[in-house]
């Protein structure tokens, strides 16, 4: 059975909705940073199938997405051998846990995300599990005692009531959990749409033209990238207010690359927006043909359900003995 390595002692745990095929944000913004992490924490790396279904979904595409994800973390880098990569709808701990927590959450604190207000406003038909999502979310968290969640900014509230509820849990029950720390993603990773950059490149965004997902066919890539929008000053220069459609693709090319904005400004001086967009989908080509050349191989072998096979085993077992405690301390019987 796997086992992190000795001298590792820090531990994270993330996930991401198989909301749809991921994009070249989520890439960036999340996917990159799990990467970087995994040589330095313990990492749980999940699918969080059972956030998706707060909106409605499609049971055909949702159950593709699931797998697809999987096999997109693997081909994106986040190494099988490092993480614990699993499915959380395979640990049915967690939603058991969940609703211990939903019981010891005042309904006011959780009636303050405004995420939910954000998505409930736009359409009033939802679903109750819409407002409880963020303790399904401290669940997730909550059963592995990791000690920091690696988040985009929007996620920060949720995390931040996870901590809530878990210090309140402590003091009402006893030492129970560990109280996790957020760790916010870096600000300047944060990719916009290619139609409209002042809105953020997202899974679920209705426009197809602005939006590149890693399983797009790379002409469509080279395609969207040529028709980002600009603005018609005519130089490649890094200013987010004045410029956002360049400085997204300045973005692009400074996360893909490693080179640092003064340097691209400085390799495009004097060249037109149509060469500085020639390199961007060249980059982004690049970096995206070779993560889908890897998925290809993984995503019908027969390894990938192994390893998900052995990693339900390994979060069920660790998730049963938190949902044991609580039930314990609660008066539950066990
Ligand atoms: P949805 O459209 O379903 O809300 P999304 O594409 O906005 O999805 P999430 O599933 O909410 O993405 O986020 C997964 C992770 O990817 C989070 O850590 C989030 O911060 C990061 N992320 C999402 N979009 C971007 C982006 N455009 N730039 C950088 N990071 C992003
Ligand atoms: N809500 C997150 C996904 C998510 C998550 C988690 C992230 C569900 N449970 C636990 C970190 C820890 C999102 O929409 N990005």
């Amino acid at each position: 059975m796997k086992e992190f390595s000795a001298n590792i002692t820090k531990s994270i745990l993330t996930g991401i909705q198989p909301s749809g095929v991921i994009t070249l944000g989520n890439y960036i913004g999340a996917i990159k940073q799990m990467v970087r992490m995994q040589d330095e924490f313990k990492s749980y790396i999940f699918i969080a199938d059972m956030h998706a279904i707060t909106v409605p979904q499609d049971p055909t595409t949702l159950h593709e997405n699931i797998r697809s994800l999987v096999a997109l973390y693997i081909a994106c880098g986040i190494d099988p051998d490092k993480n614990i990569i699993f499915i959380q709808s395979e640990n049915e701990y967690h939603a058991n846990i969940s609703w211990l927590l939903e019981c010891n959450t005042p309904f006011g604190e959780l009636s303050r995300m405004t995420q939910f207000k954000d998505k409930s406003s736009k359409n009033a038909n939802f679903y109750a599990g819409l407002f409880t999502y963020p303790i399904l979310m401290a669940a997730d968290i909550l059963a592995y005692d990791v000690h920091y969640v690696p988040v985009g900014i929007d996620q920060k509230q949720h995390v931040e009531l996870t901590r809530n509820i878990a210090i309140k849990f402590n003091k009402k029950y006893g030492d129970t959990f560990k109280i996790p720390d957020v760790y916010i993603t870096k600000e300047g990773t944060k990719i916009m749409d290619l139609v409209n950059p002042l809105k953020k490149m997202s899974k679920s965004s209705e426009n197809p033209k602005g939006v590149i997902r890693i399983l797009d066919d790379i002409n469509s890539i080279r395609k969207k990238i040529m028709g980002a929008t600009t603005d018609s000053e005519c130089i490649v220069r890094f200013d987010p207010e004045a410029k956002p459609g360049i400085s997204n693709l300045i973005n692009i090319c400074v996360a893909l690359t490693g080179k640092s904005i003064s340097d691209i400004e400085t390799m495009f001086e004097g060249k037109n927006y149509g060469e500085f967009k020639r390199f961007v989908a060249d980059i982004v080509i690049e970096e995206i043909s070779a993560i889908q050349a890897r998925y290809q191989k993984i995503i019908n072998s027969q390894e990938l359900d192994k390893l998900l096979d052995e990693n339900a085993t390994i979060t069920r077992a660790i998730a049963k003995k938190k949902f044991m405690l609580m039930k314990e301390k609660m008066g539950l019987y066990k």
